[in-house]
């Protein structure tokens, strides 16, 4: 069975939707650390778990004889700058809860989400590379890539299958995410409908890695779905699927709301977006377990508005 922590969350809610999907409501157990996000709780098995809490953990692998896990739990890139040391306490123990539930045998596969933050301002920002130097400036990216050398670790000592994937940003209609940098490429599809405005926290040509959910879903599954040999990298895979800015995004907006207006007020965030590459190569991914993207910037934001369209057409 399955337990996905964190499951209300942005990637964590359509991952528990999909994998339902795939392996059957009663193999797949949601859980998070309130009730917060009602339509979750109330699609199918909900526990609460704190993934900072060993035992709580521990009590819903055994009660639910999980032996996979998706660990979704995260304070994301923004926030972690405001409360470092409780980023870290948290991205970092509920690693090592699941890692360990995983050296015991009592857990057969894991995985577990990295980023593009675990680059840094000294990384080569065009195509950067699956290698390459790693000075993250912020603590959400000092965790993934703490991280990363923790699941490389656990797997070449203790042989755990743990498997990981560099996300880029995330863009999404069914959850709001938490906390991220990237967090405007969403917020501009939700105003584009409500107010035909959006004021964006970056800079207008602030080009950055992203990806739409779909394809985050996809790849998730195939990866965990392949053959382990194949897997060969078990630190983190660099993912990609589009590079894009803003004003690219706001242009595809217009293509279908032709007076959509941006404005742009670049604020902290704007700093970290910075340190970030503009472009992956994940050629790697391509290579090991046939990833692939499904959607550019056109097709992903004709499936934004067509889909938060009729969400706000329901609730008005
Ligand atoms: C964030 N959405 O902004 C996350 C992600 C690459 C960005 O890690 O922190």
């Amino acid at each position: 069975k399955i337990l996905i922590i964190g499951a209300a969350g942005q990637i964590g809610s359509e991952l528990t939707y999909k994998l339902r999907e795939l392996h059957g409501d009663d193999n797949v157990i949601a859980s998070d650390i309130t009730y917060e996000n009602t339509a979750l709780v109330n699609s199918g098995i909900f526990e609460i778990v704190d993934a900072q809490d060993q035992a709580s953990v521990r009590i819903c692998v055994d009660k639910h004889k999980i032996d996979t896990i998706y660990l979704m739990a995260a304070m994301l890139s923004a926030t972690g700058e405001k409360y470092p040391m409780k980023a870290w306490d948290l991205n970092m123990n509920s690693l090592f809860h699941v890692l360990n539930l995983a050296k015991e045998g009592i857990i057969k596969k894991v995985f577990w989400p990295s980023s593009i933050a675990v680059f840094g301002p000294t990384t080569p920002k065009v195509d950067t590379p699956q290698h390459s130097i790693m000075e993250p400036s912020t603590v959400y990216g000092i965790t993934k890539q703490a991280g990363e050398r923790w699941c490389d670790y656990y797997h070449k000592n203790y042989g755990v299958d743990v498997r990981s994937l560099r996300f880029p940003g995330i863009i999404s209609w069914k959850t709001m995410p938490g906390g991220g940098t990237t967090d405007y490429a969403v917020e501009i599809y939700h105003q584009a409908i409500l107010d035909k405005s959006y004021e964006c926290f970056l800079k207008e040509d602030t080009e950055l890695p992203m990806m739409f959910m779909d394809d985050a879903i996809n790849a998730m599954v195939e990866l965990m779905d392949a053959a382990s040999e194949t897997v060969k990298i078990r630190s983190s895979y660099n993912l990609a699927a589009i590079s894009i800015t803003p004003k690219e995004v706001s242009e595809a907006i217009k293509k279908h709301i032709p007076d959509f207006r941006i404005s742009y007020s670049p604020d902290f965030r704007q700093k970290i977006a910075d340190t970030w590459p503009k472009s992956i190569d994940d050629s790697e991914a391509r290579t090991d377990w046939g990833w692939n993207q499904k959607f550019d910037l056109d097709k992903m934001t004709e499936e934004m508005l067509k889909n938060l369209s009729e969400k706000y057409a329901k609730v008005k």
